[in-house]
């Protein structure tokens, strides 16, 4: 059996990590059967969330963990699409998780005490109070620290929303009137970038981005449309 290893869920999406949400995702849309263990990224080989149990291989980062699961039990989502399609989806996974990741998470640890409230009583929420202050405290910390370094944190305000907005204005273009994202059938890409937009359309962290993601009709159609496939125990967007 699977076992998936990510943060408990919280706001009514599947999770509060854009990456575990992606491969959660990824094992609904192929139908691999997992069970899910709660934790903290403390725990994790990598210091980080979602890691992944099989056959007694430990496997961490949502990118290894989709390319193990493909090597072990088959490709079998993308077995349709040409080498141009493999080539473009993988840019837009890079795009999506290398560069809109940072201005969602600065909306969550940066921007306003308001959204750094829902955050940390979100994602730390199986923590007590007091230690929950805390380890809030050090995370907010460590991931500023994370936001700066990639260079997302030396920017103005208006200028990474600006850079954000450009990239959900890319994705609404690139998806248009399409089903998913690579065409009408859900491919491996859709893991992305149903996970990272959840994230950022469906959680109570208000900005710019997420108000900008909003008025793009065709990506919270395309959202609510994985989510009723995938993660229907979820519910309606925006309810
Ligand atoms: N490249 C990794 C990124 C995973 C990641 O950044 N996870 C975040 C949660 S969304 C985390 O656990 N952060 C804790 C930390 O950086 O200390 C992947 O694809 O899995």
């Amino acid at each position: 059996m699977i076992t998936l290893y990510q943060f408990a869920p919280v706001w009514s999406i599947p999770n509060p990590s854009h990456f575990c949400v992606k491969v959660e995702t990824y094992l609904r849309m192929t139908k691999l059967k997992y069970e899910v263990v709660e934790t903290m990224p403390l725990k994790a080989p990598l210091g980080k969330l979602p890691y992944l149990e099989d056959q007694g291989n430990k496997i961490a980062d949502s990118r290894l963990i989709i390319r193990y699961l493909q090597a072990q039990y088959g490709e079998t989502l993308d077995a349709h699409l040409t080498a141009v399609e493999r080539a473009t989806a993988k840019a837009w996974q890079r795009l999506i998780e290398e560069h809109l990741y940072w201005q969602s998470m600065y909306t969550r640890w940066s921007f306003g005490d308001a959204n750094w409230q829902q955050n940390k009583n979100g994602v730390f929420k199986v923590l007590p109070v007091p230690i929950r202050e805390c380890i809030g405290l050090t995370y907010r910390y460590l991931i500023k620290k994370q936001i700066y370094g990639q260079g997302t944190g030396r920017l103005n305000q208006d200028d990474i929303f600006a850079l954000a907005t450009e990239d959900v204005s890319a994705l609404a273009d690139f998806l248009g009137e399409k089903s998913y994202f690579m065409g009408e059938k859900p491919t491996t890409i859709d893991a992305t970038v149903y996970g990272f937009l959840v994230n950022i359309i469906a959680c109570p962290i208000e900005s710019p981005l997420k108000n900008y993601a909003l008025e793009q009709k065709n990506l919270v159609a395309y959202c609510q449309r994985m989510q009723n496939l995938y993660f229907s125990e979820c519910g309606e967007i925006g309810q």
